[in-house]
């Protein structure tokens, strides 16, 4: 039997990209170009699935313009809003994602966003680097210790429950909104709250673990950073969309919040100019499940679900 086509848009690890030589007719891009909308759909109509990053955007029209020859879309990520999931849905293209392989990878950098946003960590490294350090003092570079203080999670799905997790380590007390309260064993001990401002209350630092759906796009804006406490920290490793970055950069500027730790923006590439000519912004170019390991993971997992597809299984992660 023939070997159904797949598309991998982006370049992949040897290992993922060897096993899917092996059980598909591959299309691969060693280049890592990236696709024009009209090239995605013009690979997407020569294939019987697509295994993309977040990078490619499947939108009603781009699924409408492909046409009935694409039967899946495996995607190369948990987060799912480049995707269309109602018109994939409608079209019958199945659609899947990668959660939990990169659950570990992405609390690490949140961890890594809240420590340098609370040290400092962006103004040392560039004061250092730049050759500009040429005094010390006891008064120089004080940062706020996070030991402690109120961890508030905004999402408390798989990468929200193992941030948490690692917050706890660093001695914080760990608060959580979600659209439902966990059971007791994933809970650990953190206090549900069952209002978004409720929580934000009582964030000293504030991570962000929820997908950017249409409700919670600029769910962080002006009005909801004002509820924050003083001096707050916020922490952005989810979606760039989630935050209002003017509301950000004033808020930044004010000193209402002392600093933001982020790893997603509104534009990516590229960032947002305002918010790099913040000293209290310490930022890394959307690199959460970036390691070898969860790269690995994600590539797997997502031929996993490509293999139980083509099987004529269920695909375990199946979103649409
Ligand atoms: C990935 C991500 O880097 O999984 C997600 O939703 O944003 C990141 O982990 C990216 O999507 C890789 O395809």
């Amino acid at each position: 039997m023939a070997k159904p086509k797949l598309l991998i848009t982006r370049k992949l690890r040897g290992d993922v990209e060897a096993r899917a030589a092996r059980d598909y007719d591959v299309m691969l891009n060693p280049d890592d170009k990236v696709f024009s909308t009209d090239e995605l759909v013009a690979a997407c109509r020569k294939v019987d699935a697509v295994l993309p990053c977040h990078s490619e955007h499947f939108s009603a029209e781009v699924i409408d313009a492909i046409g009935p020859g694409l039967r899946i879309i495996a995607n190369h990520s948990v987060g799912t809003d480049h995707v269309d999931l109602a018109a994939a849905k409608a079209a019958g293209v199945v659609v899947t994602n990668t959660p939990d392989v990169l659950s570990d990878a992405t609390a690490e950098i949140a961890i890594l966003c809240m420590l340098g946003a609370a040290r400092r960590g962006a103004e040392g490294d560039a004061m250092v680097r730049s050759g500009q350090w040429n005094f010390w003092s006891p008064a120089f570079m004080v940062g706020r210790q996070v030991t402690g203080k109120r961890f508030g999670v905004l999402g408390m799905g798989r990468v929200g429950q193992v941030t948490a997790d690692r917050a706890r380590g660093f001695g914080m007390e760990v608060h959580y909104h979600n659209r439902s309260r966990l059971p007791a064993h994933l809970e650990k001990g953190a206090v549900f709250h069952d209002t978004l401002e409720s929580l934000l209350a009582v964030s000293d630092v504030l991570s962000l673990h929820c997908p950017a759906t249409a409700q919670n796009k600029g769910i962080i804006n002006a009005d909801t950073l004002a509820l924050l406490p003083d001096r707050a920290i916020i922490v952005n490793t989810a979606r760039g969309a989630l935050i209002d970055e003017d509301a950000l950069v004033a808020a930044l500027r004010s000193g209402k919040l002392f600093a933001a730790g982020l790893d997603v923006f509104q534009t990516e590439p590229g960032g947002n100019p305002a918010l790099s000519a913040l000293p209290n912004v310490f930022m890394l170019p959307h690199i959460g499940s970036a390691t070898e390991e969860t790269r690995d993971a994600m590539g797997f997992r997502a031929l996993d679900n490509l293999d139980a597809f083509f099987a004529g299984q269920e695909p375990g992660d199946r979103v649409a």
